[in-house]
């Protein structure tokens, strides 16, 4: 049986289609493999296998993780973790039937793939989510290629190892220009439960942080200070959660794996490097190795060469590398600097490369504060102006459209937020080496030439002490029936501003959107499905709202999505199906 499901009438309205695609999940339950039932839970398998073909069966179980002397619950795919690769080809059609063997509701979305929304995987917005016992079967043509991967959408579960990599080859064979072609899957694994993660983070927004400023600490005036504090601020208030609570996995490995990536001197080794973590962003780099990107989230760019690149939650980067013989360390350092995942690249197996020291703990300026159209070029990242800031109030409602709603969720709102496309990344802006920023991005195939009919501005919101979250001062639960609307096939620019002192990887489902990251008739904006607003400044990306149906548009900071940064993007009506 092969049916691709199209898009249903435009008569449904949304409840009705996910009642309706409730009847899709298949209510026989298949039996359970062995290490899926429950009693001793099986260890999780690390590393994945690759899965291919027309057809694929997944089973989503409970299993235990451990790594360097830390153990825990885990949710496991297959027995692995992560779960296997997902290897397609361009053009063809799949089918993933997949088993829910855990005692609560899962699911698994296909991050950044092209889909009938039915079978994009967000419960309560594009299906019902899988029951326990049930088994799910995805179905959908695969229309494009490049580097991606899936992740469980049901509460706190892709923290727990609920996730894995997906490839998609080109059909021109493009993919075989290279030696070796290896996946780079980050991500962290933490003994805690996220439900006490989150738990923690609601009592206190600073509970994993050991990073915080002391009287003394840093080089810092004391007018400085007194700012930071009058604000009720921190300036190394940069991760929620980190080393204390995470061991940084590669593929599933923690440092004390010692995994290896074989090469052989003189080849051309692709890395697909994914940020498959719930909260981390990474830094990323081979000392010695100068990384050429090729794709980001996987579309095909010109050729960049960097020394390092940042990478948000949920991106994807594809870098060729041409090591010369010996042992490279991989280096995904996070982001705030209090631990790293490490892998050796290597010509020599069982030569473990050496890990290069964590880095000096980066500090937030006032750029970050929303002040960046303050700092004149003045060179001296915005902090000559020192107490002027003071005079600007941190929570002006005439600086925000009046469908924002600034109530106790929110606790700051940019005065003066400047595009930052050019920006690396916190803590990259001062190395002397070349890092990769969205306006070295260049898409590699032209864009259509299309200017946006309609702009539109969506405000990043958030309250820092109580943990709230949101878009435009309204969490998710309070608009689930007042969507973020477009019309089929409008082309729309829209201007994400970040009202809060963090950096949020913002990820829209279902579409790629074009970062405006160069002159006003750029044809080649890269295309993206995730885009990093940095803390107190915008970011604006073009849409063509060219896939019909009920799409998530979210935070993916697994707790800022969980703490209702997140909303549902309509794209109406549904085009006349021929
Ligand atoms: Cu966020």
């Amino acid at each position: 049986m092969s049916r691709i499901i199209k898009p249903a009438s435009p008569m449904l309205s949304r409840r009705g289609l996910i009642a309706s695609t409730a009847a899709l999940a298949a209510a026989s339950a298949l039996p359970s493999p062995a290490w899926a039932k429950g009693g001793s839970m099986r260890e999780a398998k690390k590393g994945f296998g690759t899965y291919s073909g027309e057809s694929i069966d997944l089973a989503i179980g409970h299993a235990r993780y451990s790594t360097g002397g830390r153990s825990g619950h885990a949710i496991a795919v297959d027995g692995m973790i992560p779960g296997p690769l997902i290897k397609l080809r361009e053009g063809q059609n799949v089918r993933l039937n997949v088993t829910n063997h855990l005692d609560e509701d899962s699911s698994i979305h296909w991050h950044g793939l092209l889909l009938p929304f039915q079978f994009d995987g967000v419960p309560g917005v594009s299906f019902p989510g899988i029951k326990p016992g049930e088994t799910f079967t995805y179905e959908f043509p695969v229309r494009q290629a490049g580097t991606y991967w899936w992740h469980s959408h049901s509460g706190l579960q892709e923290q727990m190892g609920h996730y894995g990599p997906l490839v998609i080859e080109a059909a021109d064979g493009s993919d075989a220009r290279f030696d070796r072609d290896y996946i780079v899957l980050l991500s962290e694994f933490s003994p805690i439960h996220p439900h006490e993660i989150m738990r923690k983070l609601k009592v206190g927004e600073h509970y994993f942080n050991n990073q915080m400023m002391t009287a003394t600490d840093g080089a810092m005036s004391g007018e400085e200070r007194r700012m930071w504090g009058a604000m009720r601020m921190n300036p190394r208030d940069i991760a929620d959660v980190s080393a204390p609570a995470y061991t940084y996995l590669v593929n599933g490995h923690g440092p004390a794996d010692d995994l290896e990536y074989l090469f052989n001197p003189g080849e051309k080794v692709r890395l697909r490097i994914i940020n498959g973590s719930a909260m981390t962003f990474f830094n990323m780099r081979i000392p010695g190795v100068p990384m050429t990107v090729i794709q980001a989230d996987g579309q095909d760019v010109e050729d960049v060469e960097v020394d390092e690149l940042q990478i948000g939650v949920a991106e994807t980067y594809d870098v060729v590398v041409t090591p010369p013989a010996g042992s490279h360390a991989l280096v995904a350092e996070s982001m705030d600097r209090s631990g790293m995942g490490i892998a050796s690249l290597t010509s020599q197996a069982g030569q473990r490369a050496v890990a290069p020291p964590l880095r000096e703990i980066p500090t937030l300026t006032m750029v970050d504060m929303g002040m960046g159209a303050m700092d004149h070029g003045s060179g001296d990242g915005g902090m000559d102006h020192g107490s002027g800031g003071m005079d600007h109030p941190m929570r002006d409602k005439s600086l925000v459209p009046p469908d924002v709603k600034v109530g106790p969720g929110v606790d700051m709102i940019a005065p003066m937020p400047m595009d930052r496309m050019d920006f690396p990344g916190l803590g990259l802006d001062t190395v002397d080496h070349r890092v990769l920023r969205y306006t070295n991005l260049k898409s590699k195939k032209a864009n259509p030439h299309r200017m946006p009919e309609r702009t539109m501005q969506i405000h990043l919101t958030g309250n820092m002490e109580r943990y709230m979250w949101s878009f435009d001062g309204k969490k998710f639960t309070a608009v689930t029936d007042d969507p973020i609307r477009f019309a089929y096939d409008e082309r729309v620019r829209v201007k994400l501003v970040n009202d809060t002192m963090m950096a949020h990887p913002i990820h829209l489902h279902g579409h790629f959107f074009e970062l405006v990251n160069g002159g006003e008739h750029n044809m080649h904006q890269p295309r993206k499905h995730t885009v990093i607003v940095q803390p107190g400044s915008s970011a604006t990306f073009d849409l063509t709202a060219d896939e019909p149906g009920d799409w998530a548009f979210h935070c993916h900071l697994l707790y800022h999505m969980h703490a209702g940064m997140m909303q549902v993007v309509t794209v109406r009506p549904f085009p006349e199906v021929t």
